[in-house]
């Protein structure tokens, strides 16, 4: 029988009609002389009801299978119509499955759902996490793009980390050292200079993250911007405030019953609260008695700054700002008013930081100056700082961490949930 399939959103249309579904067997169940099966594809789940021949057939949960049947109206399934089924097919047999699929939550240690990855993917919770994962990409894409942008696809393999820091993969490029790119810092700031003067990136970087935290990955989706002749930092900040409404008010509105299952709030961001570091640290001292390190805020400081900005201003998102130079990388601008404070930021969501950005330096002697001035040998970052020398706007710009952005709105418990097929310190497969 080679009928054209049909999805199951469009069931609801069709009563009264024999169609062709094509999808995986959620569930089987046997009621003396009937059957029921439900059936999943991308669009949505049917009821499949199993009469007279087909009463009883056997088929493996997970299995794909085709079946062509009549639908019907009925009170009885939440979308209305379920599907008198007349001929059932397997197409693919599944084995026993590792875990059970048809709970709430899937309920297996992390480990455990992520070596049966594919099989994980499917479970209701987790394939919605990756379609708001590709609604936020496809929405920061979409709103940059209509600003002006371009976007840009840079290499991955690199002669140098732009981040500076030692968490950066090495490998031998052809009997040279080479790494993966840490991010596409360098990169975007040229193709400003090149101009295109607004940029955007989506893709993969790397930091080889020593420890597995809940957190960190070893490779993520840096979502990268970077804009060409602002005026100040502030700008910055403005425009990623923008960015992110756009981004959450798109996710909220295609995803309204997918956001239930994770009681997922959608942040009302209007103004975004700013704090210099020096005020969170002060605020962290006075109302927690909590000590920061030098020149930032550890894990347990950008939690607590979460929770006072949410208890004083209800608000979800701090920006952070002016961080000293030594805690910054090589490319950050200095403070004009005070020259050891940088024009950069962080931006914290739920107590979590989820972006780094910043104006940066456009004068090559002052680059070069920079450079030197972090121990850095202006020789290893030659081609960089040569695109300095032919007239290069004053910029600056920021990335979000696309799973990390994920992990914090869906309320997971592992950044490695957002990510299909993460790689941390233990694990390259799958
Ligand atoms: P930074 O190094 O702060 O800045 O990284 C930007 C954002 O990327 C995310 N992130 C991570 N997510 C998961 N696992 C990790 N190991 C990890 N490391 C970082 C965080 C972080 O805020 N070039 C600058 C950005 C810029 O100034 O434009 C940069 O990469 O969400």
């Amino acid at each position: 029988m080679n009928q054209k399939r049909a999805l199951i959103e469009e069931c609801k249309s069709k009563e009264n009609k024999v169609v062709t579904l094509k999808g995986w067997v959620k569930r089987i169940r046997h009621l003396g002389s009937v059957s029921f099966l439900l059936l999943r594809d991308r669009t949505g789940v049917i009821q499949c009801v199993l009469e007279n021949e087909w009463a009883g057939f056997k088929a493996e949960t997970e299995s794909v299978v085709q079946i062509t049947g009549k639908i019907v109206a009925t009170s009885k399934t939440e979308t209305g119509v379920e599907m008198i089924a007349e001929h059932i097919q397997i197409l693919n047999s599944a084995a026993p499955l590792p875990f059970e699929m048809n709970k709430k939550t899937l309920s297996a240690g992390l480990e455990h759902i992520l070596n049966h990855r594919v099989l994980s993917l499917r479970h209701e919770r987790a394939n919605a996490v990756f379609k708001i994962k590709s609604a936020f990409a496809e929405a920061f894409s979409n709103y940059l793009s209509g600003q002006g942008f371009t976007r840009i696809f840079t290499p991955k393999i690199v002669s140098q980390g732009a981040e500076g820091g030692a968490n950066v993969f090495w490998f031998n490029y052809f009997g040279q050292k080479a790494y993966l790119a840490q991010s596409p810092q360098f990169y975007k700031q040229m193709m400003v200079a090149a101009g295109f003067e607004r940029v955007f990136e989506v893709a993969a970087v790397y930091r080889a993250e020593e420890h597995n935290s809940s957190r960190h990955l070893n490779e993520y989706i840096s979502l990268d911007a970077e804009i060409g002749f602002i005026e100040n930092f502030h700008e910055l900040m403005e425009m990623e405030t923008n960015l992110l409404q756009h981004m959450f008010q798109t996710v909220s509105l295609h995803f309204h019953e997918e956001l239930k299952l994770f009681n997922a709030e959608v942040p009302g961001i209007k103004e975004i609260p700013k704090l210099t570091l020096q005020e969170a640290q002060e605020i962290l001292q006075r109302t927690y008695k909590k000590v920061s390190p030098s020149g930032d805020l550890d894990t347990e400081g950008e939690k607590l700054i979460g929770k006072y900005i949410k208890e004083s201003f209800g608000s979800d998102f701090v920006f952070i700002t002016h961080y000293p130079k030594e805690t910054r990388p090589m490319y950050t601008m200095p403070s004009s008013h005070n020259p050891a404070l940088t024009e950069s930021f962080d931006l914290l969501y739920k107590g979590l930081e989820i972006t780094s950005g910043g104006q940066r330096i456009h004068e090559y002697e002052q680059l070069l100056a920079s450079f030197k001035s972090k121990g850095l040998d202006p020789e290893n970052f030659k081609s960089y700082l040569h695109s300095f020398q032919y007239g290069f706007p004053p910029h600056g710009g920021f990335a979000i961490g696309l799973e990390r952005l994920v992990f914090k709105f869906l309320n997971l418990m592992n950044v490695r949930e957002a990510s299909a097929f993460p790689r941390d310190c233990g694990r390259i497969t799958p």
